[in-house]
C-alpha cells in the first residue's frame, strides 16, 4: 500500500547556520530516520545530532499543536480564530491609546532559519511602525554587521574564509567543530579543516579554552575573555613596523592607511601582550605567517564580538585581513555572491548609500538604534520605566530571551508587567509562560525551506530549495499567514480570514512600487505561486544568476554556483566606492582600548561555550540530544579549583562581586582545557520555571548563565551585550 510504503524527502536542517541537506525517511506520517543526503552539492552528507533530533521534535508531545489563550493565569487549549479574536480584542485599544511605540518586538534566532518568518516578519514591523524592536542580534553578531555596514557599504558583506584554497586559518573565539560553524557557513567544519591540513596548511585557534576545534588545530593560544582588540591591534602593529602591509588587489580601493597606521602605534606586541596574554613573540609570529602565506585568512565570532570591544576586534580582523592582501583573494577571505535577496547584488554595482546607525535612540538608556533595532539588554527598562514610548504589549518570534539575554530574572520579572504580550513559539517555556496568547508554528518537517542569509556567508555559491515533508497539520496556518494577520489586527484592518487575500494586495502593492510599468509583466512571471515560494521566485529572477523557483526546484541536490570569486568592485555599497579602512567611531574605540591597556585581569572571569546537542535554550526536550553526561557544568582550572576549595562533581556557588544578577549553583568539573582564571558556562538552561511544558528538559534544568550576567554591559558602537569575560566570584558549597 502506498501509505506504508518507505519514502525518501529530501530536506535542508533548519536548526543551524550549517544549513547541512538531510535525507529524512517517512512511513505514512512517520519520520523513520534522518541522516545526511550525500549528494546534496553543499554539504555532501555531513550532519550532526541535531539534525537526528529533527525526528524527535516532529513527535515531541510538549510541542504545541494548538494556540494557547491565558486566562486567570491558567492557559487553555484555544482555535486559531478564538485567538486572533482575544489579540483583536487587546492590542489595538493599546495602541490607540498609548502609540505605536507601546508595543515592542523580539526576534529570536529561529527567525533567520525560517523563510516565512524571515519575509513576512517585515511586514509586522512595518503595519506596526514601533521602534522598539529588539532581536538576538545585539547578543550575537552585531558588531559583524556595523563592521560590514561601515567598510563594504552594506549589513550583510560578510566575508568569510575561502576554506577550500586556504592555508592558513586563525580561528579566534569561535569553535565551529560545536557550533557548525557561525556567520559562515561551513558544514563539516571538521572535514574542511582537516582537507586543509592535509594539503599542508594550518589551522590556529585563540581562545580562553581549549575547544573541540583548538583540539583540531596545529596551534592554540589561551587569550584573556574580552582582549582580543589588543591582541589583534598588536599584530597591525608588527605588520606596520616590519612593513609588510600591502593591500594587495583591494588597495586601489582603500583610503585611510596612514590613520590606521597611527591609530595602532601605542599597540606594540610588548605592551598588548600583558593585556591579551598572549607572548609578544607569538603576535609578532602570527602577524608574519598571516602577511607571508599567499592564501590565509583570520576569522572571528561570537567570542569576538560578544565583548566590550566586540565591534573594534571585528574591524580589526578585516583591517588585517585587508592589509595583507587576503581579502578578496582565492584561499583569503571571500564575499559569496547569493542566488536570491542579497542586497549586494541588487542596484548599481561599485557603489550606495552605506549604512548610518543611531537615527534614534532609546528611551532610557539612549542606546543608538542600530540595523532598524535596539539593544535586547534595554528590554526590560524599557518596559518597566513609565513615560512616552513605554513598552506594554510585546510579540515575541521564536526567542526565548528569559535565558537567552543578561538578567534573564529581570526580564522575567517585567515581562509579567505586560499590559499583553503574544508570542509566536512552538513551546510554553521560560518566556512564553509569561504571554496571554501563544500562536505556534508548524513542524519544521511541515515548512518549506530556502535560507535567505546563510548564502550570502557560505563556503561556496549555492541555491538550495526543500518541500515540506508532510502536509501541515488541519487547521494549523503557515507562519507567514499568522505574521500577516497579526499585522493586518495592528493595522487596525477588519481582519480578512484568508491571509492569502492580504498577501495578494501587498504583493501587487510591492510590486507596482518597484516595477513600475513591468509589473504586469512580473506578477504574471510568478502567476500560480503565493506566499514565501512568490517572493522567493521573484528574487531568483531578479538575483545575479536570473534563476527561478521551478529550476532550483528541479536541482537534484541543490544547484551548484560554484566557488567564491572575487568581486570586491561590484560588491561595495559605499557612497565613495571605496572602502575607508578608518572610520572616525573605529579609532575613537581604538583610543578607548588605549586607556585600558593597563588594566589588569581580574582574579577570575566567566566565558560561554557550545555543545553539538544543544541548540542555544531550546533543544533539551528531545530525547536524543538530552541522553549522555549532563552539559551544564562549570569548568574550572585545577588551580582554581584548589584555590577555591572545590573537588570534581562538586557543587559550586558564582556570583558576581558587584552585586548585579543572582547567584548560581553549579556542579564543577574540573579541566585544564580552561585558561587558568578563567571559567566556562553554557547559556540556555535552566528550565525550572513554573507553569513550562518541557517535561524532559525539567528533568535536568541546568542553571541559566544569564541570571548571572547584567544587562548594563554592551559594545557601544553595535549595542551588543558584553557575554564574554565578567568578573565572577566562586566558592564551595
Ligand atoms: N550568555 C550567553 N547568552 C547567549 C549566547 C551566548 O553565547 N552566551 N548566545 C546568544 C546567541 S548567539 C543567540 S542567537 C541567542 C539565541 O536566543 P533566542 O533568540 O532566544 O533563540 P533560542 O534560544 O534558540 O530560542 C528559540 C526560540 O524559538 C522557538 N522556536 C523554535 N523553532 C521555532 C519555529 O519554527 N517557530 C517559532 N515560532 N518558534 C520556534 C523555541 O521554542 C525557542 O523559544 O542567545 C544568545 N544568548
Ligand atoms: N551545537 C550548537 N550549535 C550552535 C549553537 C548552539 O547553541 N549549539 N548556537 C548557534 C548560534 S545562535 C551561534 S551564534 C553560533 C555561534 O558559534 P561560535 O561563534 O562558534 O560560538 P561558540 O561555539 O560559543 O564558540 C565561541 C568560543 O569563543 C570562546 N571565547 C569566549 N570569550 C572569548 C574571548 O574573549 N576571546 C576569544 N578569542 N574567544 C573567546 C569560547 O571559549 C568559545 O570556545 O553557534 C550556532 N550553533
Ligand atoms: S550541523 Fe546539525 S543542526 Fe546544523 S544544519 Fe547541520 S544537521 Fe542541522
Ligand atoms: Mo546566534
Amino acid at each position: 500500500m502506498s501509505e506504508t510504503s518507505l519514502q525518501t524527502h529530501h530536506r535542508i536542517c533548519p536548526l543551524c547556520e550549517a544549513c547541512c541537506g538531510l535525507e529524512v525517511q517517512t512511513q505514512g506520517d512517520q519520520v523513520i530516520r534522518v541522516r545526511g543526503h550525500a549528494s546534496d552539492i553543499f554539504s555532501h552528507g555531513y550532519l550532526c545530532p541535531k539534525g537526528v533530533a529533527l525526528k524527535d521534535l516532529h513527535e515531541d508531545p510538549d510541542r504545541l499543536r494548538a494556540p494557547l489563550i491565558k486566562r486567570n493565569g491558567v492557559f487553555h487549549e484555544a482555535s486559531w480564530d478564538e485567538a486572533f479574536a482575544e489579540i483583536e480584542r487587546r492590542l489595538p485599544p493599546l495602541i490607540a491609546q498609548h502609540g505605536r511605540n507601546a508595543v515592542g518586538v523580539v526576534a529570536g534566532n529561529p527567525t533567520s532559519h525560517k523563510l516565512g518568518l524571515m519575509l513576512y516578519y517585515p511586514r509586522l514591523l512595518k503595519a506596526l511602525g514601533t521602534r522598539n524592536i529588539f532581536s538576538a542580534a545585539t547578543l550575537d553578531q552585531m558588531p559583524r554587521h556595523v563592521v560590514s555596514g561601515l567598510l563594504y557599504g552594506h549589513w550583510m558583506s560578510v566575508p568569510v574564509p575561502d576554506i577550500a584554497r586556504t592555508d592558513w586559518l586563525l580561528v579566534l573565539g569561535a569553535n565551529p567543530v560545536a557550533s557548525n560553524g557561525s556567520m559562515w557557513t561551513v558544514p563539516d567544519f571538521r572535514g574542511k579543516a582537516r582537507a586543509m591540513q592535509a594539503r599542508g596548511g594550518r589551522l590556529i585557534v585563540i581562545d580562553p579554552r581549549r575547544s573541540e576545534t583548538a583540539a583540531l588545530a596545529d596551534e592554540h593560544h589561551f587569550i584573556r575573555p574580552g582582549s582580543d582588540a589588543f591582541l589583534l591591534a598588536g599584530m597591525l602593529h608588527h605588520l606596520f613596523a616590519e612593513g609588510l602591509v600591502s593591500g594587495g588587489a583591494a588597495s586601489a580601493l582603500v583610503d585611510g592607511l596612514d590613520r590606521v597606521r597611527e591609530a595602532v602605534a601605542p599597540f606594540s606586541p610588548a605592551r598588548v601582550s600583558p593585556r591579551c596574554g598572549v607572548h609578544a613573540e607569538t603576535i609578532q609570529r602570527l602577524a608574519t605567517e598571516l602577511a607571508s602565506t599567499p592564501r590565509a585568512a583570520l576569522y572571528g565570532r561570537i567570542g569576538t564580538c560578544t565583548q566590550r570591544f566586540g565591534t573594534l576586534s571585528t574591524w580589526l580582523i578585516d583591517v588585517l585581513n585587508i592589509l595583507t592582501g587576503h581579502l578578496d583573494q582565492p584561499g583569503g577571505t571571500m564575499f559569496p555572491k547569493a542566488a536570491a535577496f542579497a542586497a549586494n547584488t541588487q542596484g548599481k554595482p561599485g557603489s550606495g548609500r552605506g549604512v548610518v546607525t543611531g537615527r534614534f535612540a532609546t528611551r532610557v538608556s539612549q542606546a543608538p538604534e542600530v540595523m532598524g533595532e535596539v539593544p535586547i539588554t534595554c528590554l526590560a527598562e524599557e518596559i518597566e520605566t513609565p513615560g512616552e514610548g513605554q513598552v506594554r504589549a510585546l510579540i515575541t518570534l521564536a526567542t526565548n530571551p528569559v535565558l537567552s539575554s543578561p538578567n534573564g530574572a529581570r526580564l522575567a520579572r517585567a515581562l509579567d508587567g505586560l499590559d499583553f504580550m503574544v508570542s509566536m513559539d512552538i513551546y510554553l517555556n521560560e518566556t512564553t509562560r509569561h504571554a496571554d496568547v501563544i500562536l505556534p508554528g508548524p513542524s519544521p518537517l511541515e515548512d518549506l525551506h530556502y535560507d535567505v542569509p546563510y548564502p550570502q556567508m557560505s563556503w561556496m555559491n549555492h541555491a538550495r530549495f526543500s518541500a515540506p515533508v508532510f502536509a501541515r497539520a488541519s487547521g494549523q496556518p503557515a507562519e507567514w499567514e499568522t505574521l500577516l494577520r497579526l499585522a493586518a489586527i495592528a493595522q487596525g484592518l477588519a481582519v480578512p480570514h484568508d491571509a492569502r487575500a492580504i498577501d495578494e494586495q501587498l504583493f501587487a502593492e510591492d510590486v507596482r512600487r518597484q516595477f513600475g510599468d513591468q509589473a504586469p509583466a512580473v506578477l504574471r512571471a510568478s502567476a500560480g505561486l503565493h506566499g514565501p515560494e512568490r517572493l522567493l521566485d521573484l528574487a531568483l529572477r531578479h538575483g545575479p544568476y536570473q534563476l527561478d523557483l521551478a529550476r532550483v526546484k528541479a536541482a537534484e541536490g541543490g544547484l551548484d554556483l560554484g566557488p567564491l570569486m572575487p568581486r570586491l568592485h561590484e560588491l561595495l555599497r559605499t557612497p565613495t566606492g571605496r572602502i575607508d579602512l578608518a572610520p572616525s567611531d573605529l579609532l575613537a574605540e581604538l583610543e578607548h582600548a588605549r586607556h585600558s591597556m593597563q588594566e589588569g585581569a581580574p582574579s577570575l572571569v566567566i566565558v560561554g561555550r557550545r555543545d553539538a546537542r544543544s541548540n542555544n535554550s531550546w533543544m533539551h526536550n528531545l530525547p536524543t540530544l538530552e541522553k549522555g553526561p549532563m552539559r551544564c557544568t562549570l569548568l574550572v582550572h585545577p588551580n582554581d579549583a584548589a584555590r577555591h576549595s572545590l573537588v570534581a562533581g562538586a557543587q559550586a556557588r558564582l556570583r558576581r562581586p558587584d552585586g548585579q544578577g543572582e547567584s548560581l549553583t553549579v556542579e564543577v568539573t574540573i579541566t585544564d582545557e580552561v585558561m587558568p582564571g578563567v571559567v566556562s558556562l553554557p547559556h540556555g538552561w535552566g528550565h525550572d520555571a513554573p507553569g513550562i511544558r518541557l517535561t524532559l528538559a525539567g528533568r535536568r534544568p541546568g542553571v541559566n548563565l544569564n541570571a548571572l550576567l547584567a544587562d548594563t554591559e554592551r559594545d557601544p558602537l553595535s549595542g551588543n551585550a558584553v557575554l564574554s569575560g565578567i568578573e565572577v566570584e566562586l566558592e564551595a558549597t
